[in-house]
């Protein structure tokens, strides 16, 4: 027997960026997602009798992080035999996005499925999270929000149940040489910003506000609260009082001038980054096209793809 799920990656408009208990993944801020159709993780699961093993791509790697996740499983839903993981990121690494997301959401489908029990999506929300705090948010389609929680029971992720919007997200892709600080690490130095209770306090406020923009399908006032809330995160990294960094490139910033100069040209337009220098644009369907002209315009290289809202955990 097999079991094989699908999850899609997801884009945080509002950031999970610190974690009060690293052990349980419990974030200090809630955060709400979008999750997109165009990048996926599909994910097989097969029992074998020797050790867990992870094939990604077609290439046998390392199992410590899945080994240490299928160990929780076990502890959490019961002891099962080893298992062969057999997976393919469906999230091209030249659009440099985290994958976690979607490959530790369709790890907890595929086993929870392949050992035959039923659970409710905020239940594997809660598993998932323990291998990748923003894998909760992807076992849901479109809009979706981690409840930030006190303990493992009340840190779940649910559905936000938004009305259809034509939202899009355009990706930019920025080459980076410089070795990349790990999401854990990144938060951990965050924590250690002056700024980082005032940041808390915005975030809670943004929070709210952002769940009235994504119900009026206001998708302008969703990319202005975003990047708000994206470009504080940022700034956390750069004023952290224990090895402050930053994710920023040269491109970086220059795609940013660039965002703002078409949005005061008319274009809707509003930036947000993750743990990477990579740009993630979120504006209309229509619209689209023009942001990924204006980039290709001024930088004709740059690697470009745009994606849509997208759909929650499947299972073949
Ligand atoms: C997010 N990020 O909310 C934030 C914003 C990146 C920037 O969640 O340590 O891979 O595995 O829980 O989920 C990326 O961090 O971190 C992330 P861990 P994860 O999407």
């Amino acid at each position: 027997m097999s079991t094989t799920a699908t999850a899609h990656t997801n884009i945080a408009l509002i950031k999970y960026w610190g974690k009060k208990d690293p052990i349980l993944n419990l974030p200090t801020t809630s955060s709400i997602s979008l999750t997109l159709e165009q990048f996926y993780t599909q994910t097989t699961v097969t029992p074998n009798t020797h050790s867990d093993q992870l094939i990604l791509n077609n290439l046998s790697v390392d199992t410590t992080r899945t080994h240490h996740f299928l160990n929780i499983l076990r502890e959490q839903l019961g002891h099962f035999s080893p298992l062969t993981v057999t997976s393919t990121n469906h999230v091209p690494t030249s659009a440099g996005l985290a994958s976690s997301a979607s490959a530790f959401a369709a790890l907890t489908g595929a086993v929870t499925r392949e050992l035959g029990l039923i659970r409710s999506n905020e239940s594997l929300s809660r598993l998932a999270r323990r291998g990748s705090g923003s894998a909760s948010r992807s076992l849901y389609g479109h809009f979706a929000v981690w409840h930030e929680g006190v303990d493992d029971i009340s840190s779940f992720a649910e559905s936000l149940h938004a009305p259809d919007m034509p939202i899009a997200l355009v990706v930019a892709e920025v080459s980076s040489d410089v070795k990349k600080v790990s999401s854990s690490e990144g938060m951990r130095r965050a924590m250690t910003s002056p700024n980082y209770g005032d940041w808390l306090n915005q975030s809670k406020n943004q929070f709210v506000d952002m769940q009235a923009a994504v119900m009026a399908k206001d998708i302008e006032k969703i990319g202005s609260i975003a990047e708000d809330n994206a470009l504080s995160m940022h700034a956390l990294n750069l004023t952290a009082r224990q090895q402050a960094f930053t994710y920023f490139t040269s491109e970086t910033q220059q795609i940013l001038n660039i965002i703002q100069d078409i949005r005061h040209q008319g274009l809707l337009a509003f930036a947000t980054i993750d743990a990477g220098p990579n740009v993630k644009i979120i504006t209309t369907l229509t619209t689209a096209p023009h942001v990924v002209a204006a980039l290709h315009d001024k930088l004709p290289q740059l690697h470009i793809e745009t994606a849509t809202s997208g759909s929650g955990i499947t299972y073949d």
